[in-house]
């Protein structure tokens, strides 16, 4: 009788390690611009968003099982976003998520990949993307002080800067949390992507090279995707590429380091 009370408290438990939040807008210069909002998938046909596409219905996240394969690049069977934001190099953009749990802590990173083309055909396998924004722990341990935490007290956003002096284009940015609240465990960090399609403007000149797809950016047993967050730890490995400089400036938020 034991064993059956604590197997019918199980569906009350899940809920503590249930996915978290999708990027619900997008805010370039003051301006809003929706977001993919997985209900969408069912009007026809489906609005204009430049916010790829996924089936995060349940605003789920994808495992590291899955980091090697396509639905780490824009999370789970994404496609592509249909329409564009225009925006200028240098232009402040904010990610508007839903709600994020504090609980729910981890680094935060901003990717650029540009489409050759046009973002709502490119094939996504294709998009080499470089690391310009990422931040991290920022203090104490179990858990500690993280960049999420500044994201949730912003109202659940997250303000970038687009690279000042990138060369204009059609390039598609990935916003992505990393949540480690059960990555203490083999496979229980949870990757929340959305990738969002810009048409950039400017007189930039600088091209990107150098980047890397998506599928290579982290493994499971990398430092800081296994990484037990309720511990004495004293540091913190930032999982992915490196930061590429596209031309640095000396500004610094918390753990949050910029690069453009
Ligand atoms: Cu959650």
């Amino acid at each position: 009788m034991y064993s059956l009370s604590y197997l019918s408290l199980l569906p009350l438990l899940l809920p503590l390690v249930a996915a978290h939040g999708h990027v619900t807008g997008i805010v370039v210069d003051g301006k809003w611009y929706t977001g993919w909002n997985a209900e969408m998938k069912y009007q026809n046909p489906i609005p204009p968003t430049a916010g790829w596409q996924a089936d995060n219905l349940d605003n789920g996240f994808i495992t590291p099982s899955d980091f090697a394969a396509a639905n780490i690049i824009c999370h789970k069977d994404a496609k592509n976003g249909n329409a564009y934001i225009t925006a200028k190099a240098g232009s402040k953009v904010t990610f508007q998520w839903n709600t994020w749990p504090v609980s729910h802590k981890g680094p935060v990173f901003d990717y650029i990949a540009p489409c050759n083309g046009e973002c709502t055909t490119v094939d996504k396998t294709s998009l080499q993307f470089t690391k310009f924004v990422q931040g991290a722990w920022i203090s104490g341990n179990n858990p500690g002080s993280w960049v999420t935490d500044d994201l949730v007290k912003s109202n659940n956003s997250w303000t970038t800067t687009i690279p000042s002096g990138i060369a204009p284009g059609n390039y598609v940015i990935r916003h992505e949390i990393i949540a480690l609240h059960a990555a203490g465990q083999t496979n229980g960090a949870q990757a929340y992507p959305q990738c969002v399609n810009f048409k950039i403007e400017g007189s930039g000149t600088q091209t990107l090279s150098g980047g890397a797809k998506a599928t290579t950016f982290y493994k499971a047993s990398d430092p800081g995707i296994k990484f037990d967050l309720y511990s004495k730890f004293t540091g913190y490995t930032i999982p992915g590429p490196a930061l590429q400089t596209l031309k640095k400036r000396d500004e610094r938020e918390h753990a949050r380091e910029w690069v453009e």
